[in-house]
């Protein structure tokens, strides 16, 4: 690998894995293109450089890599800090909750794709256990890990971001005072500025477009 790799991220836009290496690369001040590609109908090289035709791809020196974790830990590794702690246990700890953040994403496209009130309440009841298991295991924050910024916030900023909108646009309260230490950390990434602008600016009407084309209970509450 040359010393001055460049990096491409191949994007969509409100995909919650392509925020991952966005907010390493934003955060470790890595600089990268972005190419955003409509999944609905992906380019003819999508298909070649993605294996599983999924969204993040980051091309270094024209080389593809996929799959958001061993992207994101690719960029933690090639720049100095790391998003990680250094003890084996406490990594491999970081990377169990960060499995569980991938669950909490499954649960929000349940929700968000839920076809009756039945399926949207069993989501919505699964989301609101899975906060309150967070609850338990958050610390004095402001972060999951305390003081500094991690791996696990970095995949936990897009679910946030999620719950945020679902509030905001059909009124599904999730993250609320019963949970106040993620009620905490979840203003506290939000507010984040490399977790900001890892989203370009279409993202909210881009998500409405999703619940619309998903066409479930959630964009039936849509004004
Ligand atoms: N395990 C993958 C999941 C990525 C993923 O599901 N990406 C979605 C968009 S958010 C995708 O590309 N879907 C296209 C498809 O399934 O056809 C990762 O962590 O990168």
């Amino acid at each position: 690998m040359s010393s001055n790799p460049t990096f491409k991220l191949i994007s969509f836009s409100i995909c919650p894995y392509v925020q991952r290496p966005r907010i390493v690369l934003l955060e470790k001040h890595i600089e990268h293109e972005i190419e955003y590609i409509d999944l609905q109908h992906p380019p003819v090289w999508f298909h070649e450089i993605s294996p599983l035709e999924k969204v993040p791809v980051l091309v270094v020196n024209g080389e593809a890599l996929f799959e958001s974790m061993p992207i994101s830990e690719y960029l933690d590794e090639i720049t100095p800090g790391s998003l990680y702690p250094e003890d084996p246990f406490r990594k491999a700890q970081h990377r169990a909750w960060i499995e569980f953040g991938n669950d909490m994403l499954g649960q929000h496209f349940a929700l968000a794709s839920a076809k009756d009130e039945k399926e949207f309440k069993k989501a919505r009841g699964t989301l609101a256990e899975r906060l309150d298991t967070l609850e338990d295991v958050l610390g004095a924050g402001p972060y999951f890990a305390g003081k500094a910024f991690g791996m696990v916030d970095v995949v936990y900023a897009p679910l946030f971001r999620f719950t945020r909108e679902l509030q905001r646009l059909i009124g599904v309260e999730l993250v609320t005072d019963e949970t106040p230490k993620v009620a905490a950390w979840a203003a506290q990434l939000l507010e984040r500025p490399a977790v900001v602008a890892a989203v370009p600016a279409s993202f909210s009407e881009d998500y409405v477009a999703f619940l619309r084309r998903l066409g479930g209970v959630a964009s039936q509450r849509l004004a």
